[in-house]
């Protein structure tokens, strides 16, 4: 919980912070948040990502000086691990072995670490990196408030996604006091892609249908589209939600790929819809509205498994 956390971070001064691998905006701008508020307190800190950063976050203040890391190297107090679900999603060899603060704000985190934060009211762990901020008596720093923005507006749908509560708005109010700026972030992440994203979805969009009910609808990615778009990680975020731009749709699957009958499917709702039990019951988790997991098999025929359970799913909500 916070009280440990701050208790560590007083009594300690080598850090590092990681997340998972193919980082999402609130990976890197928490990380690189925490890491800024770690310096600020005098503590010695680095980022380590085992892989590349996204581009969309290559801008974020310290992003250069990511290390990318496949086996943990450092002498470090404790090792901070932000948004995983259990010690192997960072995909760094060696973190069991060493003292880690698990910090997350999804529900269905395992409870893999020496110190483990969870608060599944966060929008986002960069809502959390401000209140440890202010528990530990720190400075929102320039530095800081761009990261945690940054963080925010990703997990947050640019502060529309039901996770947006009166506390987040109220802390990306504090960040643009201190210095972030919502257009040059923006900019950053929704006008910043490289060419290979729009390709990639071209072919992604070519595979939209919806089920018979008209209200779930069916997306594939497959490994040829990857390699035709010359694709890099994370130029598929966010292509969960665009079938969810329809009117009639309620909730949307999307398989990817990642080896031959292996897939990872993203789930994502609207309204009461609770995807994150339709993912558990594939081995997967996540929120309520937007979820995922891991398969192997036939494509068909788990596809049509994951929409029984979405529209089982639907039968249970108010939708
Ligand atoms: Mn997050």
């Amino acid at each position: 919980m916070l009280s440990q956390v701050v208790e560590l971070i007083e009594k300690n001064n080598d850090f590092a912070i990681t997340t998972h691998i193919k980082p999402d905006g609130d990976g890197v701008g928490s990380s690189l948040g925490l890491c800024w508020l770690l310096r600020s307190l005098g503590k010695n800190a680095e980022v380590i990502v085992r892989g590349d950063v996204p581009p969309s976050y290559a801008s974020l203040p310290g992003a250069e000086e990511i290390r990318d890391v496949s086996e943990l190297n450092g002498n470090y107090d404790a090792v901070f691990v932000i948004e995983c679900s259990d010690i192997d999603r960072p995909g760094i060899a060696g973190l069991e072995k060493v003292f880690t603060v698990n910090i997350d704000h999804h529900a269905t985190s395992e409870h893999f670490g020496s110190i483990n934060w969870i608060d599944s009211t966060a929008s986002a762990v960069g809502e959390m990196i401000y209140n440890l901020c202010k528990a530990v008596g720190g400075r929102i720093t320039k530095e800081i408030a761009e990261c945690v923005y940054m963080a925010l507006v990703t997990d947050t749908g640019s502060f529309h996604f039901p996770n947006t509560s009166d506390r987040t708005l109220k802390v990306a109010s504090e960040l643009i006091k201190a210095g972030a700026k919502p257009s040059k972030i923006g900019e950053a992440v929704y006008y910043n892609y490289p060419w290979s994203r729009i390709e990639l979805m071209r072919q992604v969009l070519s595979t939209v249908r919806r089920d018979e009910s008209g209200r779930i609808a069916m997306m594939r990615q497959t490994l040829e589209m990857r390699e035709n778009a010359e694709a890099i990680d994370g130029d598929n975020n966010g292509f969960v939600n665009i079938p969810l731009a329809a009117r009639e749709i309620k909730a949307a699957v999307y398989m990817r790929e990642v080896a031959p009958n292996k897939y990872r499917a993203s789930l994502r709702s609207k309204g009461d819809i609770n995807v994150a039990r339709v993912a558990e019951k594939f081995g997967g988790g996540g929120h309520k509205n937007a979820a995922g997991l891991g398969v192997e098999g036939d494509w068909d025929e788990l596809e049509r498994d994951i929409v029984a359970a979405l529209a089982e799913a639907i039968k249970a909500s108010s939708e």
